[in-house]
């Protein structure tokens, strides 16, 4: 069994990561079947909670101040407007690491976002269900994606600060539908609160086409360790190792 609690690891390079091979290891002894490696990119308006939703599920964390994104300390020199982690999820015969690419939402830095979601397997597109102008953006980036990024992208779409219901400007119906008519996983979510925030995630995880037919893509587990570092965003990933 996995755990099922984040725990503080390595800072693990980009490169690094995608030349590494093998069976994961599981923190009782045991072996699993195989590792995949996937890139997923975050979309979305500022301030909509992409970069808490992020710290939330690789850190357990949440700042209720957190700051807008435009590049973390380790990352700056090569990739200015988004910050770079890495999350491994564990299903029952595979073990899912996510290459997390968090990209800033501020309009300024849009034209860079195609270095962050070109040869992603997955996105995650995260409004605010308390603005309809930021669930309009969402739509963009989600028509952005289905026209430039790779053709069997998993896209979720997250409808952020679930906490904040009563404020709430975006049905969830409105949202369910729209998502249902366009093929994307759909949660509403918190990172305030932990709300679905690893669940987004598995679902991913689990969607996510494994090189072998019925590599545990359908196995049900929230176990998970934790690296973050620095990394180049054009470094692929998505490989399957025996
Ligand atoms: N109540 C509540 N506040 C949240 C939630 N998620 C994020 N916030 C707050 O919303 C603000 C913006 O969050 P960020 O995570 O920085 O948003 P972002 O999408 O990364 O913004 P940019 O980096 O500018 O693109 C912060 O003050 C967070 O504390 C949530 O689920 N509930
Ligand atoms: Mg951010």
């Amino acid at each position: 069994m996995c755990s099922s609690r984040a725990q503080p690891g390595l800072a693990v390079s980009g490169a690094a990561m995608a030349s590494r091979a093998g069976s994961a290891q599981r923190p009782n002894g045991g072996q699993q079947g195989k590792i995949c490696q996937f890139k997923l990119v975050l979309l979305g308006e500022s301030a909509v909670g992409k970069s808490s939703l992020v710290l939330r599920f690789v850190k357990g964390q949440f700042h209720e101040f957190q700051e807008s994104t435009i590049g973390a300390p380790l990352t700056q020199l090569l990739s200015p407007t988004a910050a770079f982690l890495t999350q491994t999820v564990c299903l029952d015969e595979t073990t899912v690491k996510f290459e997390i690419w968090d990209t800033a939402g501020q309009e300024r830095y849009h034209s860079l976002a195609p270095m962050y979601y070109r040869g992603a397997q997955a996105a995650i597109v995260v409004y605010d269900i308390q603005s309809q102008d930021t669930f309009a953006r969402a739509k963009t980036w989600v028509k952005e994606l289905q026209r430039q990024a790779s053709p069997n992208i998993v896209i979720a779409l997250a409808g952020n600060k679930a906490d904040l219901a009563n404020k709430r400007m975006v049905e969830y119906e409105e949202a369910q539908a729209y998502a249902e008519d366009n093929g994307l996983l759909f949660m509403e979510t918190s990172a305030k609160t932990a709300m679905n925030v690893n669940e987004i995630f598995l679902a991913i995880a689990k969607k996510l086409p494994k090189s072998e037919p019925g590599g545990g893509a359908a196995g049900a587990g929230s176990g998970r360790t934790l690296s973050d570092g620095d990394g180049d965003p054009r470094a692929s990933a998505g490989c399957c190792n025996k």
